[in-house]
C-alpha cells in the first residue's frame, strides 16, 4: 500500500492505522499549498489524477484508490483483524462505533477545519476571520454532545475495554484542536497524551517528523 501524506494533517490518522496494523506500506510524503509544478505537490497534475481535489490523504493499493481519512483507517483496519482496530463486538456496539465515528467527522471536526480554512486554506479573499468565533462556539458545542454520548465510564476507551478506530480518530481530532488553539477540556487532552503515547503513534510520529 502507499499512503500519500502530509504531517499531522488528517492523513496522520491513516498512518497512525497503519502502523497500528502491522502492514507493510510505503509513506510518500506530499506538500500542500506549494507550486503545482512541484514534484510532490498536491496539485501536481499526477497526483491530482490520483486524488482530484488535491488533498491528503491517498491510500493506493493496487486498483484501489481511497481520498477519504475514515475510509482509509476503516480499509487499514479490515485488512488486519488481530489488530483490533476494529473492535468484535455485537451489532448494536458496532452501530455506537458508526455513531461516534461520523459525529467526529461531521461535527467535532468541522469547527476545527473552518477555522483552517479561513486561517490559511481558502483563497485570501474569501477568508472572513469572524468565523473563528463562530468555529469556537461550534466547537463547544460539539464538546457537549459528545460528553453525552460518551457517557460516564472508567474506561480508557469509547468502545469496550480496548483501543479501536474510534479512540485513534478522537486523539487526532483532538490534537488538531490543541495544534489550533481552541479550548479542549482537561479530560481530553488527557484522552490525547494517553493514546499518543501508544508505540504505534510514536512510530507514525517519527514518520512525519
Ligand atoms: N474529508 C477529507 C478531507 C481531506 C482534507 O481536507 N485534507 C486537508 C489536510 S487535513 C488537505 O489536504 N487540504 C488541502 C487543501 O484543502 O487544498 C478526509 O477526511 O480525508
Amino acid at each position: 500500500m502507499k499512503l500519500y501524506g502530509m504531517g499531522q494533517s488528517r492523513s496522520f490518522r491513516a498512518l497512525w492505522a497503519l502502523e497500528e496494523s502491522g502492514l507493510d506500506y510505503e509513506y510518500i510524503n506530499t506538500t500542500l499549498r506549494t507550486d503545482s509544478s512541484e514534484n510532490d505537490s498536491a496539485k501536481h497534475p499526477s497526483y491530482l489524477e490520483l486524488n482530484v481535489q488535491g488533498k491528503v490523504p491517498t491510500l493506493v493499493d493496487g486498483d484501489l484508490i481511497l481520498t477519504e481519512s475514515f475510509a482509509i483507517v476503516n480499509y487499514i483496519a479490515r485488512n488486519a483483524p488481530n489488530s483490533g482496530l476494529l473492535p468484535k463486538v455485537s451489532t448494536p456496539t458496532y452501530a455506537k462505533l458508526d455513531e461516534l465515528s461520523y459525529f467526529i467527522l461531521a461535527e467535532l471536526e468541522q469547527p476545527l477545519w473552518s477555522k483552517g480554512k479561513h486561517m490559511f486554506a481558502l483563497p485570501e479573499k474569501v477568508r472572513i476571520p469572524a468565523m473563528f468565533d463562530t468555529a469556537r462556539f461550534e466547537f463547544d458545542k460539539a464538546l457537549k454532545a459528545l460528553d453525552h454520548l460518551l457517557g460516564e465510564t472508567d474506561s480508557d476507551y469509547a468502545i469496550g475495554d480496548s483501543f479501536c478506530i474510534a479512540d485513534l480518530l478522537l486523539a487526532h481530532t483532538f490534537n488538531w484542536a490543541i495544534r489550533f488553539e481552541f479550548d479542549v477540556p482537561n479530560k481530553y487532552v488527557q484522552l490525547r497524551d494517553r493514546h499518543y503515547q501508544r508505540p504505534a503513534a510514536q512510530r507514525a510520529m517519527a514518520v512525519v517528523e
